[in-house]
């Protein structure tokens, strides 16, 4: 049966690190708010696993993968439940432990860089905290990204294999989901601050090799040139607001 996938229409968003897992591995999903309405799909269906009374146990946010009777909410949750089932993970505790770890740590750097265009409140427009974002953007550009840009240098470097390996892995030897994840954080980094993500990467050559050689995976390299891979945009979590880029 094929997994069904909750996330907004329109937006990579955190769905695309799920969307991105279940397309390198060629799993047959349902992208169900992107479905058609009148065919019981779309943003309404996605509602009522999140609004309707009927759920024991309700994610509470999107994404949010439904596999059979299993729902499972927050993106790193659920790329820990599909890793193994998407042998996009090694077998053991250790690796799947630390592949989980690193996803976590990306989380927080996908938060931070959201919080640069929203830092008084996700509620608010953008104009409504142009004032903050500055600040905010410019403490990011200086200390964040390096630092967690930096830390994913780092543990390449550790990984056994790496100087030898064409394309860098996060964990093990094989492309894992952190890859993927890792990958994609840099896309939005690149599209959201393209002068200070390319200052950093220039530090960071390990991670610029695993950005440059990850979408040469056969299957994601169709994917990405697909109409299932939403453009970047201003209503998502890496937005493109020039004066955010220093
Ligand atoms: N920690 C959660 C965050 C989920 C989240 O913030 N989802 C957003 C879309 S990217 C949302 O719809 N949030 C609604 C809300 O926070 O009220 C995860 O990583 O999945």
């Amino acid at each position: 049966m094929a997994y069904q996938l909750h996330y907004w229409p329109g937006i990579q968003g955190r769905g695309e690190f799920v969307r991105l897992a279940l397309e390198a591995a060629g799993a047959p999903y349902l992208d169900v708010a992107r479905g058609d309405e009148e065919q019981g799909a779309g943003v309404p269906a996605m509602m009522r696993v999140l609004q309707g009374n009927d759920v024991t146990r309700p994610p509470f946010a999107c994404p949010f993968l439904i596999d059979g009777k299993v729902i499972v909410g927050q993106t790193a949750a659920i790329l820990l439940y599909l890793g193994p089932r998407l042998k996009l993970v090694p077998a053991g505790e250790a690796d799947r432990l630390w592949a989980h770890q690193v996803q976590l740590t990306l989380a927080d750097l996908v938060v931070e860089a959201h919080d640069t265009h929203h830092p008084v409140g996700s509620g608010l427009y953008y104009e409504e905290q142009k004032k903050e974002a500055l600040r905010r953007a410019e403490d990011f550009r200086r200390n964040r990204l390096p630092k967690f840009l930096g830390w994913c240098e780092t543990i390449l470097e550790r990984n056994t294999g790496n100087a030898e390996r064409e394309v860098p892995r996060l964990v093990g030897g094989r492309l894992t989901y952190a890859d993927l994840s890792l990958f994609q954080v840099v896309e939005g980094l690149l599209y959201a601050f393209p002068k200070a993500t390319r200052r950093v990467l220039r530090k960071t050559p390990l991670v610029a090799r695993l950005h440059a050689g990850v979408p040469r995976h056969k299957r994601l390299a169709a994917y990405l040139v697909s109409a299932r891979r939403v453009p970047f945009n201003e209503q998502g979590i890496f937005r493109r607001y020039p004066e955010l880029d220093g």
